[in-house]
């Protein structure tokens, strides 16, 4: 199979590409990817040889059109990620995201390529705290940020593309996902590395807001499941029962690397701040027979510690630039 996988060069693509040269001899990838600020050479280092690398935008219809007519398949990572980024400028998340999918949608339509789809769960806008619902693939799109409405645009694009022109896709919306080559500006990448270099960690508000995290490596495992097994236009939500507010996150960071429980600042909270996320994964467990391997979160969680204290290398170039931008948001 010739996959093309865009936005291979952040977090989660990076991690998919490693996952799929070590597990998949049968796939040659391509990567597409604008080395943005959030995109690094660095993170596909170890598969350099293995991998063709091509430094370009998925805006650009022309190059687009070229490496998806030479493909098999697409995963669609590419994105503009960070709300906080998003609150303070919104214009490269509505490029990247909506354009960027189109751009991606028209190319698969042309020449007939399968795609694949990667969202996120805050499409669905927020769930209340202490509430057992969870999000499931009926629940209403309800986006709360300009980060999470230009998702749920590339979203409505690929459904109305599959609907419309028989286009071969796939869409998944997973939620927090955690562990190496994650960018400092997230929220537990930024804690470990502010404790490695001697800050104070920063927590929003009171830190009650609820996330559902899961391991990158089991969001991948079910995006190859999805790729491999899925239904044509079905949405597979992705999750692996993981809940936690934010602040018992940030206290278990600060015990794992020998901190006292208070050691942190709260800071101004963000501007519309979901409350909470909670996928409930049980198509996906029960139609494509996918299980997630990290159950453990404190291990996944003292495993991402040790990857950040052993690479700095890796993020050490990044972090005063991140720490700059916060500092104009949290005064
Ligand atoms: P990231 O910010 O770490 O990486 C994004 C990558 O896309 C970077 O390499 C960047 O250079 C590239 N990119 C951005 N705009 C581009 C453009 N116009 N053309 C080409 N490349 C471009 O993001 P991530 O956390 O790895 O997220 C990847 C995908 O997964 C996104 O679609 C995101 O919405 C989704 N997602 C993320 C999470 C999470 O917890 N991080 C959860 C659910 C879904
Ligand atoms: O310094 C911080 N302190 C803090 O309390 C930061 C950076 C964040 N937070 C809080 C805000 C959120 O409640 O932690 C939580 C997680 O924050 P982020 O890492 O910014 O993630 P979130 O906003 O939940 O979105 C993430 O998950 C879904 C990804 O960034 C998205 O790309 C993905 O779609």
């Amino acid at each position: 199979m010739r996959l093309l996988v865009t936005g291979g060069a952040g977090f989660i693509g990076a991690n998919f590409v490693h996952a799929t040269v070590r597990e998949r001899d049968d796939v040659h990838v391509t990567v597409l990817d604008a080395f943005t600020y959030a995109g690094s050479r660095e993170s596909l280092a170890p598969v350099a040889d293995d991998v063709r690398l091509v430094e370009g935008d998925i805006t650009d219809a022309a190059l687009v059109e070229k490496l998806v007519a030479e493909s098999d398949a697409v995963v669609h990572f590419a994105a503009e990620t960070h709300v906080d980024n998003a609150l303070a400028d919104p214009e490269p998340f509505v490029r990247s995201n909506v354009l960027g999918t189109f751009t991606v949608l028209e190319a698969v339509r042309r020449n007939s390529v399968r795609l694949h789809h990667i969202s996120t769960d805050e499409v669905y806008g927020d769930l209340p705290l202490g509430d057992p619902v969870r999000f499931t693939e009926a629940t209403p799109y309800n986006p709360s940020s300009p980060y999470s409405s230009t998702k749920a645009a590339s979203d409505m694009l690929v459904r109305a593309w599959v609907r419309s022109y028989g286009v071969a896709a796939t869409l998944s919306n997973c939620s927090n996902n955690y562990g190496p080559y994650q960018h400092v500006e997230k929220f537990i990448p930024r804690q470990i590395t502010n404790i490695l270099t001697g800050r104070r960690p920063r927590l929003y508000g009171a830190g009650a807001n609820v996330r559902d995290w899961i391991h990158v490596e089991d969001h991948n495992s079910a995006v190859w499941r999805i790729l491999t097994d899925g239904t044509i236009g079905r949405t597979y939500l992705i999750g692996a029962d993981g809940e936690r507010d934010n602040l018992t996150v940030l206290r278990t960071i600060l015990r794992l690397m020998d901190r006292s429980p208070d050691d942190f600042d709260h800071v101004t909270d963000r501007a519309g701040h979901d409350l909470r996320y909670a996928i409930d994964p049980s198509p996906l467990r029960d139609e494509l027979g996918w299980t997630p391997s990290h159950t453990d979160f404190e291990a996944g969680l003292r495993d991402t510690i040790a990857w950040y204290r052993d690479n700095e290398s890796w993020w050490a170039p990044l972090k005063e630039a991140v720490e700059a931008r916060y500092r104009v948001r949290e005064g």
